[in-house]
């Protein structure tokens, strides 16, 4: 008998972790975009197509390494990514994509550096819910929280504030992302 309730414990007991378990789902997160720019087909400079953005003023340059051929690759090993200042004219870009957001939390990341000693800052923004400027900074990776109250269509833009339209901020990836649970 006592064997008998000690494997209904134990069975119980399982039952609670099982139950237990999908809580850790609160912790995954669903990317609703993602660019690290190595789609771009190739290596440009002064342009104003990408794939996932249009650029609605100004131009950028696609840069660093892609299929072993390099223009300022400043931080090897990731690819293709953007000088915000393109052919001399800083750049605002528009994420194709635009965003219906629902109540909860986001989150909203970019890596940043910037070409040579430009003292270019710069502006993200999504839609009214999140403005924010940023200095020039080295290779840095940007995380930032923002809460929704109520659904809202949003844009995502990114802009290049000057004074320098040689070497800008460098883009190399931006993720937005709706942490679940919520
Ligand atoms: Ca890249
Ligand atoms: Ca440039």
């Amino acid at each position: 008998m006592k064997k008998i309730i000690s494997l209904l414990l134990s069975s119980l007991l399982v039952s609670i972790f099982f139950i237990a378990t999908p809580a850790n789902a609160v912790q995954e997160t669903t990317i609703l975009f993602q660019d690290n720019f190595d789609e771009e087909p190739s290596l440009a400079e002064g342009i104003t197509t990408l794939t996932k953005w249009d650029i609605v003023d100004g131009n950028v340059d696609v840069i660093g390494e892609k299929g072993g051929q390099t223009i300022y690759d400043f931080y090897p090993g990731n690819g293709l990514f953007l000088d915000l200042s393109g052919y001399l004219s800083t750049s605002t870009l528009e994420a194709k994509d635009s965003f219906k957001l629902t109540p909860g939390f986001y989150k909203l990341s970019f890596k940043m550096g910037k070409n040579g000693d430009s003292e270019n800052t710069y502006t993200v923004e999504l839609g009214d819910l999140f403005k924010e400027q940023f200095p020039p900074t080295g290779l840095t990776t940007f995380e930032r929280e923002i809460g929704v109250a109520q659904e809202t269509d949003v844009q995502l833009r990114i802009i290049n504030n000057g004074p320098n339209i040689g070497g800008g901020p460098v883009l190399l990836e931006v993720t937005l992302t709706k942490e679940s649970g919520c």
